[in-house]
């Protein structure tokens, strides 16, 4: 049949199995109330999500979290992963990167399976055919701490260039990238690691 027989975020207590038989997999369920119905998720980390689903072949899943909490499912920006569905009882999983600096505290967690309906067109809210919601909440707590980054080098200097490198302090110095990285002012602290970076003398503005 089609229904989700089981949902596991790796790593934390959230671990819900709940078969392929048709009660308890009715259409939707709100899962909570007990340890393994729950997460707590740590904002800057990524999570693997596994879910199994029932035999019938043509499954699709996607999951969303409302991180802003207004009772909303945004689609893309809210949706932390989805998966089309493949002839095998054990759909598997997919990595979910939390933002780095998201709004804390508890989120409502949706996990959809829909039969025949490509994943990544599949909708939080809409009512189809064949298929099964279950919801969750899950906690979101701060970003681990950001130590500054190490092993400042430089190398190849000459008369108007050097090269310079550094070891990531943490994720954050890792998302930092982009033009703003590679301006040389006091205000951005956090270059990008593990790339070479020329400075060029110029006349002061
Ligand atoms: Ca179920
Ligand atoms: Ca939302």
């Amino acid at each position: 049949m089609t229904s989700i027989s089981e949902v596991e975020i790796l790593g934390t207590t959230l671990l819900n199995n709940t078969g392929t038989a048709t009660s308890p997999n009715i259409s939707y369920t709100y899962y909570t109330g007990q340890p393994n119905y729950t997460a707590s998720l740590q904002a800057a980390t990524t999570y693997q999500i596994e879910i199994t689903i029932g035999s019938f072949t043509g499954q699709n899943i996607a999951v969303w979290i409302d991180f802003n909490e207004n009772g909303v499912f945004e689609t893309p920006s809210e949706r932390v992963g989805w998966r089309p569905g493949e002839y095998s009882v054990r759909l598997g999983g997919f990595p979910a990167h939390l933002a780095l600096q998201p709004h804390t505290g508890v989120k409502r967690m949706r996990v959809r399976e829909v039969w025949s309906t490509a994943a990544n067109t599949i909708d939080p809210c809409a009512t189809y055919g064949w298929g099964e919601t279950e919801d969750y909440d899950v906690t979101v707590t701060p970003p681990p701490p950001c130590p500054a980054p190490s092993g400042f080098l430089a190398g190849n200097a000459s008369g108007s260039t050097a090269d310079l490198s550094w070891v990531a302090g943490c994720v954050r110095n890792q998302l930092e990238r982009g033009m703003g990285c590679c301006r040389v002012r006091p205000r951005h602290r956090y270059p990008c690691p593990g790339k070479r970076y020329s400075l060029r003398a110029g006349s002061a503005r």
